[in-house]
């Protein structure tokens, strides 16, 4: 299952993948399928403009047209998956950090150009890069969040895609530049995280407005993009769902900085309004490398005075424990080196304490050691902990 995250969510590691994957595809020619200019050149440019904009279309052109990237960028990067510019709500609506900035530091620690930052362009396309109007680090998205709020409150199909179609191209719009023009937007390679939020947002509606697509999106031919093994278009209902092409959206993340921890954590949902709590939310304990000693993660909801004498058994409150089995002394060893990631699921524990209150809970995490095998501080703080909804 991929999962696409918001950008601004991805560790470190998966910044420099997915920097690494669109460098990757920039520089293979344009004979390569698989090539930047090749897919970016889909939308419009050369001709012809395949791109639906229009309101049948619009959606299942672009799910496929994501996906087709998104495979291009995997055969550089195999675990990269496309992540989405969260510009329809949240604190921080404006242009993502990672495509804001000419150049980025690389593993090597090397300065080098920021593949994030502008795409390039086919001579068909004027040539060099791409560029976005001169204000844009202080360009607001904020009235666009509350119309991609009000888009997402229509109940019928149609109400829903025309309004949604509308806020996005207004975000197209504002980011000026190439972006702003049909047939160059492909080449700036925030488009792809623009649309994967359009994607999401699509994906969110469906699950609070369960229904099959009309039947006029449902017969759409989705030129070029070909079904497996056969030179028939696919069409919409092919990209119906998420699940078919086996990928997710994580709406929402935190990540807990490890110096603050162990702690205790105040947490308030700030969902989306159409978000229910019937999605899955997990909290993820991972670190670089396995730990020398064992240690048991107990995660309790409104309980405050947990200890590591608080009882578990039968106590609705406590949501879980994620254990973490120490390498002992045999981590010096380990070839290669590995790191861990366990999950833990809390929709149930907190759903049940949230039923009772308000939109608050807190999360308490409380670490449990073996009796004498205190951790030290220095090791527990490697680990990174992170909350994430489905
Ligand atoms: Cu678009």
């Amino acid at each position: 299952m991929r999962l696409r995250k918001n950008i601004n969510c991805l560790s470190t590691n998966e910044l420099h993948d997915l920097r690494e994957a669109f460098q990757g595809i920039y520089d293979l020619p344009a004979s390569n399928p698989r090539s930047f200019v090749t897919i970016a050149g889909l939308h419009g440019n050369p001709s012809p403009s395949y791109c639906i904009h229009g309101n049948t279309g619009f959606l299942t052109w672009h799910r496929a047209y994501l996906m087709e990237i998104e495979n291009a960028l995997r055969s550089i990067h195999c675990d990269v998956a496309l992540p989405y510019w969260n510009w329809s709500s949240g604190d921080t609506t404006g242009l993502p950090d990672a495509c804001s900035h000419a150049t980025y530091v690389n593993r090597n620690g090397d300065t080098v150009p920021n593949p994030l930052y502008r795409g390039p362009k086919p001579a068909s396309a004027g040539g060099g890069q791409t560029s976005r109007r001169g204000d844009i680090d202080t360009t607001s998205f904020d009235d666009l969040a509350e119309d991609a709020q009000g888009a997402m409150a229509n109940t019928v199909w149609n109400d829903f895609v025309s309004a949604l179609n509308g806020v996005h191209g207004s975000v197209h719009v504002r980011i000026g530049g190439d972006m702003s023009s049909v047939p160059t937007a492909g080449f700036d390679p925030i488009f792809f995280f623009h649309h994967a939020n359009v994607d999401r947002l699509w994906a969110n509606w469906i699950a609070a407005n369960p229904q099959s697509l009309p039947a006029s999106e449902a017969n759409a031919q989705l030129e070029p993009f070909t079904k497996p093994y056969s030179s028939d278009w696919h069409t919409g209902s092919d990209f119906e769902t998420t699940t078919t092409w086996d990928y997710q959206y994580r709406n929402w993340c935190i990540f807990i900085p490890p110096i603050f921890w162990p702690i205790e954590w105040k947490f308030k949902i700030p969902f989306e309004p159409w978000v229910s709590l019937s999605r899955r939310i997990a909290l993820t304990a991972k670190a670089p490398m396995m730990p020398r000693h064992s240690f048991e993660l107990r995660v309790f909801i409104d309980s405050p005075k947990a200890t590591d004498k608080t009882k578990t058994k039968d106590n609705p409150n406590f949501a879980g424990s994620i254990g973490v089995f120490g390498m002992g002394d045999a981590q010096m060893y380990m070839r290669p080196k590995q790191g861990f990631e366990v999950s833990l699921d809390i929709t149930r524990s907190l759903r049940h304490c949230l039923s009772k209150k308000s939109k608050e809970s807190l999360i308490k995490l409380v670490p449990v050691f073996p009796k004498g095998q205190e951790i030290s501080e220095k090791e527990m703080s490697k680990l990174q902990i992170e909350l994430e909804v489905q």
